[in-house]
């Protein structure tokens, strides 16, 4: 199993909790896991130096926050296992012009950036992204909604290099929640929750007050009932997801106990909720960060590990292509 993020905000949000990194540390205990803070992925937006580095490391802090092992799992940094890159490029010639420019997550971040200052990396994001995942021959990938045609077209590539080239890669497949694939905006509950939309996002790392004074004023609607129904009630349904599923009480239990009670009463409660995951976490991450030496040491033995394996893949790959071994 592989998944990634990426290190580009100071802070991991519920969207990429819930969404993906609850099942990264639930899946580890029975697969054999590669996690990757994908730093090459980063500059594919303008980013500063200082920042992307000061992020890489809190990345770390926060995955082992939240429960990664790193005995257990390899938890690195993409750029330190070059493997990525060298396939990348492999994959690139393997994709279609057409075929890329289909991405929506391309087309949604190039209309919110702007055509004049894309780069041809947030372009060609999505085969590095199938790189990383080729290259560990996955079964699954752990991730959000908003990520499966990044995986379709990791299948398609695949398969198409394994009859052009015979076989190579194993074919991966999504492994996306049902519950909560999708956490939405509390400003916007129809937009998934994205840390490019500061206003309506939980934060993991920020303070537990401003985070129940975000969730108090969440986007709802004008009715009283507290009913689970997405397409007429947006916010309180996003509201109901995320209590669920950080409490692990059923939408059903929920929509009974609020009964009769006011919008106000669930997002405070939710506010305790969350109050109450985050103030563990936060003392650990800030643990972690206080030791970055041994922070690094953790990544280094993640490449390592990590690149054990995504050698060979490229090993395997650059000679079914016809390259002279070096
Ligand atoms: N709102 C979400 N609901 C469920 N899952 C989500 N993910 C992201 N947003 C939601 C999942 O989180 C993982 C990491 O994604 P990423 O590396 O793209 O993280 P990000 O860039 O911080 O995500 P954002 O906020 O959505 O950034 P932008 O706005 O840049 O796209 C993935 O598995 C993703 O599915």
């Amino acid at each position: 199993m592989l998944s990634g993020i990426q290190p580009t905000s100071g802070s991991f949000h519920l969207g990429n909790y819930l969404g993906a990194l609850r099942q990264w540390v639930a899946m580890q205990d029975d697969h054999d896991a590669f996690y990757c803070i994908v730093d090459l992925h980063a500059i594919t937006v303008e980013q500063d130096p200082k920042v992307l580095r000061e992020n890489t490391r809190v990345s770390a802090a926060q995955l082992l926050g939240l429960g990664i092992d790193p005995d257990r799992s390899a938890l690195f940094v993409q750029s330190h296992v070059p493997e990525h890159a060298q396939l990348s490029w492999v994959m690139e010639c393997m994709a279609g012009f057409g075929e890329a420019g289909r991405m929506t997550q391309f087309k949604d971040k190039s209309t919110r950036i702007g055509t004049d200052r894309i780069s041809v990396g947030l372009f060609t994001y999505p085969i590095l992204q199938v790189a990383d995942i080729l290259l560990y021959q996955t079964d699954r990938v752990p991730v959000g909604e908003d990520q499966r045609q990044h995986l379709e077209l990791t299948r398609d590539l695949a398969q198409r290099f394994n009859s052009r080239y015979g076989k190579t890669f194993r074919l991966p497949e999504a492994f996306i929640p049902k519950e909560t694939a999708k956490i939405f905006d509390l400003q916007e509950p129809t937009a998934k929750m994205s840390k490019s939309v500061p206003a309506g996002v939980i934060e993991l790392l920020e303070e537990p007050k401003r985070l129940a004074k975000k969730i108090r004023s969440a986007v709802t609607d004008t009715g009283r009932e507290i009913v689970f129904d997405p397409a007429n009630k947006a916010g309180v349904s996003n509201l109901l997801a995320i209590y669920s599923s950080l409490t692990g009480r059923t939408i059903a239990d929920l929509e009974a106990a609020y009964e009769g009670k006011g919008y106000g009463d669930l997002k405070k409660d939710l506010g305790e909720v969350v109050t109450e995951f985050v103030t563990p976490f936060q003392a650990k991450v800030k643990s972690f960060l206080d030791d970055p030496a041994e922070l690094d040491k953790v990544l280094h033995r993640g490449a390592d590990r990590a690149r054990e394996v995504a050698s060979v893949t490229l090993a395997r790959t650059y000679e079914k292509v016809g390259f002279l071994r070096p």
